[in-house]
C-alpha cells in the first residue's frame, strides 16, 4: 500500500518540483520582453515592476515637440496612465491628504525632477506629460535610456527626464 502510493506520488511530485524550471526554460527566448524597465513604488496601493511589453498595452499618445530647436514625433505613454497602474488616485480622489503626494522620477544616470500630482492629472492640467519610448518612430535607445519625459509647453527642458527608471511617489509634510 504504501509502495503503491509512493510508486503513484513521486511522478507527480517530481513534475511539480521541475515544473517552474521547465517553464522558466520555455521562457528564456523571450527574456528583453520580460526585463523590467521601469520601477514604480513609494507611497502607492501596488507597486510595480514594468517590462516594455506591460508599456506597450497602455494608451498610447504622440506629441510633437522641439527637441534641440528641431521639431520631433515623441511617442509614449501619458506619465498618468503609467501611475494609475500603481494606484495611484487622480481625479476626483485627488484631493485631501493626497493633495500632499508628488513624484520623484528617477534616472540611471542619477538624475532626478519632482512632478507634482495635478501637473500630470487631465483633470486639472490641460497639458500633457507623456512618458515616450520612442523619437521619430524609432525606439528610445543607448544614452537616451528607454523612457524619457517629454513635457510639452514648458520653456526649459530640464525636466525632460532622460534614462528614466523610478517612479517614486512621496509625501510633502
Ligand atoms: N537623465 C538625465 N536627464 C536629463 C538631464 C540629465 O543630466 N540626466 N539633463 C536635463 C537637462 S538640464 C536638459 S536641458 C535636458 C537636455 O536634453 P538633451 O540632452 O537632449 O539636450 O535633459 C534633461 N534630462
Ligand atoms: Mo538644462
Amino acid at each position: 500500500m504504501t509502495k503503491s502510493i509512493r510508486n503513484l506520488c513521486l511522478p507527480g511530485l517530481l513534475t511539480i518540483l521541475f515544473c517552474p524550471i521547465v517553464t522558466r526554460g520555455q521562457a528564456a527566448p523571450q527574456k528583453s520582453s520580460d526585463e523590467t524597465i521601469l520601477s514604480i513604488g513609494g507611497e502607492v496601493e501596488r507597486p510595480r515592476k514594468l517590462t516594455s511589453a506591460d508599456i506597450a498595452k497602455l494608451p498610447r499618445r504622440t506629441v510633437r515637440a522641439t527637441d534641440h530647436g528641431k521639431e520631433a514625433m515623441f511617442e509614449g505613454v501619458p506619465l498618468v496612465e503609467v501611475l494609475r497602474l500603481a494606484g495611484v488616485k487622480f481625479g476626483e480622489e485627488l484631493r485631501g491628504r493626497n493633495l500632499q503626494l508628488y513624484l520623484l522620477v528617477g534616472a540611471t544616470d542619477g538624475y532626478k525632477a519632482v512632478f507634482a500630482l495635478p501637473e500630470i492629472d487631465p483633470a486639472f492640467a490641460y497639458r500633457l506629460i507623456l512618458l515616450a519610448d520612442k523619437w521619430d518612430g524609432k525606439l528610445l535607445a543607448g544614452e537616451e535610456g528607454r523612457l524619457r519625459i517629454v513635457v510639452t509647453d514648458e520653456k526649459r527642458q530640464a525636466r525632460w527626464v532622460r534614462q528614466v527608471i523610478t517612479l517614486t511617489i512621496k509625501r510633502a509634510e
